[in-house]
């Protein structure tokens, strides 16, 4: 049975705020840090459960808000294998999360441990981590107290990176099995990476220094023992490193700030010299931009979609060279906001797939595949190879010593890639790879294809709820009429395009348009947010 005493007596110590409501999104339960405190014990306990209901597997729990402002905060759970929580929990951890009090919370847990049929008298292993938000520390605390009421078996990693987590679930779960992932430990994270990274590059010549804009966030650590153990593989320059200074977590700088504004961080004004190239991680180091100034000193942005398009390329050219086009196939998984550009180029290549927002989506999407390449435009993405696949570069008989480099090669990607989630720093490794191998500098990598002219707007309504899409959010289907009134809309512009989604972690509607010039993009872009209000 539940410790109900044990629980009791520390829940009345996180009581819920009765003027909030909480929900479990796609980036778990995330708003202002200092209304957390309730949720995070819950969370605690509800990790605990789930570890149970998998027979003792080792769950992940992050303390993060990424991109969004230092003041918020968030908190999401990690499956075993280093995915995102299963679906179905989602709405769980909404119920237990509103429970007004302590009271209804138990009866609430109770209920719910009864129609999950969790055996209470299974282990419960958790690791769990924080990015450098103020909030943090706090927070933590009232999760560990969550652990606590159940006797959860928790460690803690620390501050910590949210992609750095998720590989520590997985190589947790999977030590000492066939299919374990790496030495469950940050340094075991680096040195994996690190090495597979130097056997890929060696040889090619030294590149100018990659400037890697930090976010001031969690990622300045991880990228700085990536500079030290890469030494000369990769010459780096740090720039945004400071998760101390109150205020200064992604503002002006940052993944987001460069997808959204669609132009230079100030701070990297006086690094950046005409042709090199640059790029951002996001607060909790899971989203990546790239971006390099021309001759003329102009800004260019090289997004998720761009990522996609090289890396993809590359892969299947390794795949080709190594004689295995006919057994291993590769997709790409892309949502409504990938850009048109990118889409004509990949269709006309590849298999392309378009689904909802949400890295769940876009991961279950691309495990159908043997080698499934997905990324948000946002930056947010990774390549997974499927086991089978896996199998395949391990026990396949080159014919030729090309083929065979090519294997090689393959393999080694398969170690520079996180394939738990989408992984900033792993991420940039393996664009770095792939622009050395192809002699490539941000103008030549960003010539692949032209990107259209696009606006992203957000409509604050009255009800968001309202609004419901379907075709991987690209139409509406309510309020009624709408789409109707959007396609007439649309119709008027040369290559424009343009959807209506109800955001998953703020309490607004996005309006996204494209159009073959830019004045035309803003435009339609404003023309439906009117509509849309
Ligand atoms: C979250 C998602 C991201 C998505 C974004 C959309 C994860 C780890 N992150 O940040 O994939 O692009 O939400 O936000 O799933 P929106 O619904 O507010 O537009
Ligand atoms: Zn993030």
């Amino acid at each position: 049975t539940l410790p109900v005493e044990a629980i009791r007596v520390l829940a009345d110590r996180h009581p819920k705020p009765s003027s909030l409501k909480f929900q479990y999104g796609t980036a778990g339960f995330r708003t202002l840090g200092n209304s957390l405190d309730s949720v995070m014990f819950r969370v605690g306990i509800l990790a605990g459960l789930r570890s149970k209901k998998l027979d003792g597997k080792t769950i992940g729990v992050m303390v993060t808000a990424s991109h969004n402002p230092e003041a918020d905060n968030g908190v999401k759970l990690v499956d075993p294998r280093g995915e995102m929580l299963e679906a179905a929990w989602e709405g769980h951890a909404t119920v237990l999360a509103n429970a007004p009090s302590t009271d209804a919370f138990l009866e609430a847990l109770e209920g719910f441990v009864k129609a999950a049929k969790i055996d209470l008298s299974k282990p419960s292993k958790v690791v769990y981590a924080r990015d450098t938000r103020p909030s943090g520390p706090a927070l933590v605390a009232a999760l560990e107290d969550g652990f606590k009421a159940l006797n959860v078996d928790a460690r803690n990693a620390g501050v910590t990176t949210t992609p750095i987590l998720h590989y520590l679930v997985r190589s947790i779960n999977t030590k000492g099995t066939k299919d374990a992932y790496g030495e469950d430990s940050e340094e075991g994270y680096i040195n994996k990476i690190s090495t597979a990274f130097k056997k890929l590059v060696a040889g090619k010549p030294a590149s100018p220094p990659l400037i890697i804009d930090c976010a001031n966030g969690v990622g300045a650590k991880a990228a700085a023992e990536f500079a030290k153990v890469l030494g000369d593989a990769l010459p780096i320059t740090l720039v945004n490193t400071d998760t101390t200074t109150p205020g200064v977590l992604n503002h002006q700088c940052g993944a987001d700030f460069v997808k959204t504004q669609q132009k230079l961080p100030p701070s990297l004004a006086s690094h950046l010299k005409p042709g090199q190239r640059a790029c951002s991680l996001d607060g909790d180091a899971d989203r990546l931009m790239y971006f390099y100034l021309d001759e003329r000193g102009q800004f260019h942005m090289l997004d998720g979609d761009k990522i996609a398009a090289l890396v993809a390329a590359f892969i299947v050219e390794l795949v080709k060279a190594a004689g295995l086009e006919e057994k291993v196939r590769v997709g790409i998984v892309q949502t409504a906001y990938a850009n048109g550009g990118s889409t004509k180029y990949l269709t006309e290549r590849l298999p392309v797939k378009c689904v909802p927002t949400g890295v769940k989506h876009l991961h279950h999407a691309a495990e159908h595949y043997d080698v499934g390449v997905y990324f948000e435009a946002n930056g947010h993405g990774t390549v997974l190879f499927s086991p089978e696949t896996q199998r395949i570069l391990a026990e396949h008989q080159p014919s030729t010593p090309a083929q065979s480099t090519a294997i090689t090669h393959l393999i080694n990607i398969v170690q520079v890639i996180n394939q738990t989630v989408g992984d900033a720093l792993s991420d940039m490794l393996l664009v770095e790879v792939v622009l050395a191998h192809k002699s490539y500098n941000g103008y030549e990598w960003d010539s692949l294809y032209e990107d259209l002219p696009n606006r992203l707007v957000k409509v604050v309504v009255p009800d968001r709820t309202i609004f419901k899409t379907e075709d991987a959010e690209r139409r509406l289907v309510s309020p009624p009429g709408l789409q109707a009134r959007i396609d007439d809309l649309v119709r008027k512009y040369a290559s424009g395009r343009a959807f209506v989604r109800p955001s998953g972690t703020e309490d607004v509607v996005r309006v996204y348009a494209e159009a073959r010039v830019r004045a035309q993009a803003d435009e339609l872009a404003f023309r439906v947010a009117g509509i849309v209000y």
